[in-house]
């Protein structure tokens, strides 16, 4: 239980910095048929190094913001530098990582009004496409273990709203579960935890973090009050910082190493 936070350290330089002297995951596009939304849907996918099919691996969801796609992530991130950097320094395990398109709708590009309540409307939607199209077929595909105990879900502002709401919505689904600059698609606490004794005893992990000047934080800092009202034990780390990659980078970095343990 994080009641009130000390100082802590910046994430270590270079943390983000691609190493030629490591070994390095894979990544790959795949395509799924979504039930949900009646299309081929796009998710990349990084395997981490060494990734054999003989073995078994936990699967992180991490989720991008509203000017985004399943790309947000990958060209904004690198999330395969920093987890390749923690890999080589025996501090993560191994996971596959996924980063689906979390706007579910035919055309689910990140053009035009980002804002229009159709796109706004397909991060909620997203919620089917992930659990019944998306996780079977990553289960089915990749050397995934199936259960809740081995799947986590995060993302980036919309897209930590959206792992906040499925997340604790579906405890039953994930153990493992945060948000980094959360947006206002967050469900109000006591709807996002109207059971908190059953989230006390389900969730292996529950964090929330932002940066302090991030013009979204009171959606961070309502969450962490009533967690903290309702005794529910959880990471509320805020940074300093806006609405950006260096706070999204730093969440993953600290997130990340976690999970799974
Ligand atoms: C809003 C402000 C910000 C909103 C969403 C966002 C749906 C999302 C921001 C992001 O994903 O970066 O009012 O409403």
């Amino acid at each position: 239980m994080v009641s009130a936070q000390n100082i802590i350290d910046p994430s270590p330089t270079g943390f983000d910095v691609e190493r030629t002297d490591v070994a390095k995951g894979k990544i790959d596009t795949v395509s799924y048929q979504s039930t949900t939304v009646g299309v081929q849907r796009k998710a990349i996918i990084y395997t981490p190094p060494g990734y054999s099919k003989e073995k078994k691996y936990p699967v992180l969801y991490l989720l991008h913001g509203i000017g985004g796609d399943e790309t947000e992530w990958l060209k904004g991130g690198q999330p395969q530098v920093i987890l390749d950097n923690l890999y080589a320094l025996n501090k993560v395990e191994p996971m596959i990582v996924v980063m689906p398109n979390g706007r579910a709708m035919k055309d689910d590009r990140a053009t035009g009004n980002v804002m229009a309540p159709d796109k706004v409307k397909a991060f909620a939607t997203f919620e089917q496409d992930l659990l019944n199209d998306l996780i079977p077929f990553i289960e089915a595909t990749y050397a995934a273990i199936g259960d809740r105990e081995h799947r986590a879900i995060t993302g980036l502002s919309m897209g930590g709203g959206q792992s906040l709401n499925f997340g604790l919505g579906n405890l039953d689904k994930f153990a493992w579960v945060g948000g980094f600059s959360s947006a206002p698609n967050t469900r109000k606490p006591e709807e996002l935890v109207p059971d908190p004794a059953k989230a006390r005893e389900m969730l292996k992990l529950l964090w929330i973090s932002c940066g302090d000047k991030d013009g979204l934080i009171s959606f961070s800092q309502r969450t962490h009050d009533y967690l903290q009202t309702k005794e529910v034990p959880h990471v509320y780390f805020i940074e300093p910082g806006y609405h950006d990659f260096k706070v999204w980078k730093s969440g993953l970095y600290r997130f990340s190493q976690l999970l799974f343990k």
